[in-house]
């Protein structure tokens, strides 16, 4: 049995675990004179034994000066990122918890001086976050920070099937500072870059202008009614967030495009393209994956103040507007003129998951039809979601052609998933859906995806 301590054979140095350890050898006279020693033996073979010595300090002398040019290129040049933190080496700090600055990012890990600890003895290098996307996008996840593990479980998911080519950035936002914790962890998670942002009150709270007495005594009936989260002021507030502010906060100020992604999600198939890139090139302005009705008792008078804006501001209606989707099967080819006027089918896309332009939120159009919808009141009195409201805003300002459904993504958020339906999307696993095809919302009789199919066609993955 061959043991390199004992066996060392001089017919085969390169049994040395080190291949200088053959010149050390050869120095304490290890080696028999003669058989390939170095520096003994015979002149003849101490004259070749020396020109392999040459030829070997030549290869070590170039490989120093390589490492010496490489080690200098990468002091002079990569210093300015763990040092400045303003590019693409900066290491991830802790935040400081206790100040409110409203508005602004609590966090912001490209803001970042000096590396610091995250955990025992870990620190997280950003230099691996470069983002790849070519897109001024961002996920943005509005959040609890008790939430942190259904967050992280969201995160996983996209980033498996997703984002790990493109490392584009997470924005996290939240209506309290977010933990050291929460921070660390999603940090951690995230290919991209991470920001954290205190949503400002006034974004954040019931306005002035609310009849508060009225406002209680509303969330009392709508709770008696069983009407989910009927009698919940944080829920309303998270509503309201969602339709009029979370693409008005600082840190979504330089981007494009967002994806909303919720805590608790599943995401089922390779992304393997670029949807903001797809969105953008094809003209398209809203992506959604799962469109249902909305619970009547939540919006009783939403329609009726839409149908008010509308009349008001007819010059925002899209001439190619998705009007059919959101109306009655009875109110087929009716316009918002009609009299009387189309009832709303309820129908809206599941706002849980968005991949969208920011742009449509900041318009002209749907600022002047949130303040609208914010003077009536209905946020707080009733309990307007921000789905129907960013679907009616879609549906009439936008053309059908500039709203995409994500066909070839599958898509969970409690109670409703869909996948999608051809078996080229499941036969190499490019889709793992936990459930049958045709158990898919899609064909689910609740969901509007038909109403969808007529007037825009099916897309790929259907
Ligand atoms: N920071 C913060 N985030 C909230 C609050 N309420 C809800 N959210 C977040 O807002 C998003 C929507 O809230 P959800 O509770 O998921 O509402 P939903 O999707 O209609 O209902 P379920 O998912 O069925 O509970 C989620 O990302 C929540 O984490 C809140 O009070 N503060
Ligand atoms: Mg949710």
């Amino acid at each position: 049995m061959y043991n390199p301590a004992t066996d060392r054979s001089p017919i085969s140095p390169s049994f040395t675990p080190n291949p200088f350890d053959k010149y050390k050898s050869a120095r304490e006279g290890m080696l028999p004179d003669g058989i390939n020693g170095i520096g003994t033996g015979s002149w003849p073979d101490r004259f070749s034994a020396r020109k392999k010595v040459g030829e070997r300090r030549r290869i070590v002398r170039v490989l120093v000066v390589a490492f010496l040019v490489g080690f200098l290129l990468w002091f002079f040049v990569t210093p300015l990122n763990w040092t400045s933190g303003r590019n693409s080496g900066e290491l991830y700090t802790q935040p400081e918890t206790g100040t409110r600055t409203e508005g602004k990012a609590q966090h912001d890990s490209a803001d970042v001086d000096t590396p610091s600890p995250v955990g025992e003895g870990q620190t997280i290098p950003q230099d691996s976050k470069v983002q790849f996307g070519k897109e001024k996008a961002s996920f943005v996840m509005l959040i609890r920070n008790q939430e942190l593990q259904d967050a992280l479980k969201s995160m996983k998911q996209i980033e498996d099937r997703f984002n790990h080519r493109f490392h584009y950035p997470w924005t996290f936002l939240n209506d309290v500072p977010f933990t050291e914790e929460f921070i660390r962890e999603t940090t951690k998670r995230a290919s991209g870059k991470t920001e954290y942002g205190l949503i400002p009150k006034e974004h954040w709270s019931v306005p002035e202008s609310i009849d508060q007495d009225k406002m209680r005594t509303a969330m009392k009936k709508m709770e008696q009614d069983r009407v989910i989260y009927g009698g919940s002021l944080s829920y309303r507030h998270m509503c309201r967030f969602n339709s009029g502010f979370f693409w008005r906060q600082e840190l979504l100020d330089k981007y494009e495009w967002y994806w909303r992604v919720e805590p608790g999600i599943g995401f089922y198939c390779d992304v393997d393209y670029d949807p903001f890139e797809f969105l953008r090139l094809s003209g398209k302005k809203y992506g959604f994956t799962i469109t249902l009705p909305e619970y009547k008792s939540t919006i009783p008078t939403l329609w009726s103040e839409t149908l008010d804006f509308m009349k008001k501001n007819p010059q925002y209606l899209n001439s190619n507007s998705s009007l059919q989707y959101l109306l009655d099967d009875k109110d087929h080819g009716k316009s918002l003129s009609s009299d009387p006027p189309p009832e709303y089918n309820g129908c809206h896309f599941w706002s849980n998951f968005e991949i969208a332009s920011l742009d449509l939120w900041r318009s002209e159009a749907y600022r002047s039809y949130f303040d609208h919808l914010d003077r009536a009141g209905g946020f707080f009195y009733e309990r307007w979601g921000d789905a129907p409201v960013h679907s009616i805003a879609a549906a009439l300002f936008l053309g059908t052609q500039e709203v995409h459904h994500f066909a070839d993504m599958g898509y969970m958020h409690v109670p409703w998933s869909r996948c999608p339906q051809p078996d080229e999307f499941h036969k190499y696993s490019k889709c793992v859906c936990p459930f049958e095809k045709k158990d898919s919302f899609d064909l689910n009789g609740w969901s509007c995806q038909p109403r969808w199919w007529k007037i825009a066609g099916k897309e790929y993955g259907a």
